[in-house]
């Protein structure tokens, strides 16, 4: 790894960050049309790091026409052509990683050991990934020249900015669409020195536009006319607004929202490897992930004994600066995220259940919020129905596999699910009526390029990743 020799804390001066950066249109970065720009700050100091111009809805119309012009040459290149440039780009961003896990982390607020080796390594392996597809989608099951859509219109969210780029991009790019990507307005430092490395990698202008800006630039990308398909991730609220603005339409439409994921531990799983699965499953990247484990299911003769145990756990973790690798509890992104969170786990007090976290020292800028349990949960709560989005843990309690499934499944969501058992018949029974995108057994928030990642009912349709990750982008 090229980290292997990083000094802790990690250099801020890794990266060279602009004090303004323009909107990237059809192969260049440009002022918004109304000359408009926003600020944006690191999470963990409020530091501003740039002014980023604001896009606009006459910015995006500018850039879904470059994307269109862009589409005939694009979708008529070879597979073969299309792959090289996916692969140039992917070695790219293996050879700036260090640079953009210390940018991710400071624009993010989430810890560098996260960036440096999650983030990262995922999105070159995505894009190398769906670069070894470009030249093989006759071969993807979807009958023969399966065609583009044409102009791909891409709303990400903040929790993993470069990643669900990636996510979106490259299997975009794969099958011959071109891009118009809205960042988060919190997050859009990534994705703009993403720009920089399609100019270095000699991609064709237009072929991806960025267009840092607010939900109304969203709104206008999704709504554009000439857009043919449209790539959410974010709330839940967003994403069926956006389902109706699409519905009078022959757009086509993927959606990746909300969770509220069920770690299930049964009473023979391994319990020190449990612990660990439900500390990563809840408190990677602050609880700020789709598809967290944020109900604890455990089965009742061993609450006890995990509860213990997991406390324990708990106050060894290091909250604080986010570049020092050896911090495992970032920033919240926002002051907006940490209101959110508070009020949830603030009702969660209100309305009868245990609040506990570990004695921790919060620093006195920047948004913070301690990792928290709680405990005599009960379904009717708030906590154990809403996303919270952040390092709060609700734990319940079962007896049966069937009350398991049955309190996993009493959610409008349906992301992901994690099951702790040493039983691999358990565990396949279980796993087999879960309504949820992604189960993991005896480990959590593991993720491949390979597989198809996306939600049941209320969050979401469609899937990214793997092959079916390129339906997405076709007509076949
Ligand atoms: O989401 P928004 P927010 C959940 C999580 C969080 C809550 C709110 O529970 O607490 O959502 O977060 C753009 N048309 N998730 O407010 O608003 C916006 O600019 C088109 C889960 O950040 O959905 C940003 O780029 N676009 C989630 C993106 O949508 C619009 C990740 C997401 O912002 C728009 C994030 C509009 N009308 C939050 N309004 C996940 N699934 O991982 C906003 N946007």
């Amino acid at each position: 790894s090229v980290f292997e020799y990083a000094p802790a804390p990690e250099s801020r001066s890794a990266v060279d960050i602009a004090p303004a950066y323009g909107l990237f249109v059809d192969g260049e970065f440009t002022d918004a049309a109304d000359g408009k720009v926003f600020k944006t700050v690191a999470p963990a100091t409020e530091e501003v790091l740039s002014e980023v111009a604001q896009a606009g809805e006459a910015d995006v119309d500018r850039a879904v026409r470059a994307a269109r012009k862009a589409f005939t040459g694009w979708s008529a290149l070879p597979g073969t052509e299309r792959a090289k440039y996916l692969f140039r780009i992917a070695r790219i961003i293996q050879e700036r990683s260090r640079e953009l896990a210390v940018l991710e982390t400071l624009d993010n607020g989430k810890p560098i050991r996260e960036t440096r080796d999650s983030d990262l390594p995922l999105v070159a392996a995505h894009f190398f990934y769906y670069a070894g597809w470009a030249d093989k989608l006759d071969h993807a099951g979807f009958g023969a020249n399966p065609r583009p859509l044409g102009v791909a219109g891409q709303v990400i969210p903040w929790n993993f900015p470069l990643l669900m780029l990636a996510w979106k991009i490259a299997p975009a790019l794969a099958t011959g669409n071109t891009v118009v990507l809205k960042p988060a307005e919190t997050t859009p430092l990534s994705a703009l020195f993403f720009a920089d490395i399609c100019r270095q990698a000699g991609l064709p202008r237009g072929v991806v536009n960025i267009l840092p800006g607010y939900g109304d630039a969203g709104a206008a990308l999704v709504a554009h006319p000439d857009v043919d398909k449209v790539a959410f991730t974010g709330s839940t609220a967003v994403g069926k607004e956006i389902a109706r603005t699409v519905a009078g339409t022959a757009k086509k439409l993927t959606l990746e929202l909300g969770g509220k994921g069920a770690n299930i531990v049964f009473d023979d799983a391994p319990l020190d490897q449990a612990v660990e699965g439900v500390v990563s499953g809840i408190f990677f990247n602050q609880g700020q992930v789709c598809c967290a484990g944020s109900r604890l299911l455990v089965q009742e003769s061993i609450h006890d004994e995990l509860l213990d145990a997991l406390k324990r756990r708990l106050t060894t973790l290091r909250l604080g600066d986010p570049l020092d690798k050896n911090t495992d509890i970032g920033a919240i992104n926002s002051a907006e995220q940490l209101a959110r969170i508070t009020a949830l786990a603030d009702r969660g007090e209100a309305e009868g259940a245990e609040r506990w976290s570990p004695e921790c020292e919060l620093p006195s800028s920047g948004y913070w919020f301690a990792p928290t349990l709680f405990t005599n949960v009960t379904q009717a709560h708030t906590i154990a129905r809403d996303e919270i989005f952040g390092p709060v843990l609700s734990v319940l309690t079962f007896r049966t596999p069937d009350e398991a499934v049955a309190k996993a499944n009493n959610t409008p969501y349906g992301l992901s699910a994690g099951i702790w058992t040493e039983k691999g018949s358990r565990m396949l029974a279980v796993a087999n009526r879960l309504r949820a995108g992604v189960v993991w057994s005896n480990t959590f928030n593991k993720f491949d390029p390979a597989s198809p990642f996306g939600g049941y009912k209320e969050s979401g349709f469609g899937r990214e990743g793997g092959r079916h990750g390129l339906e997405a982008y076709l007509d076949v």
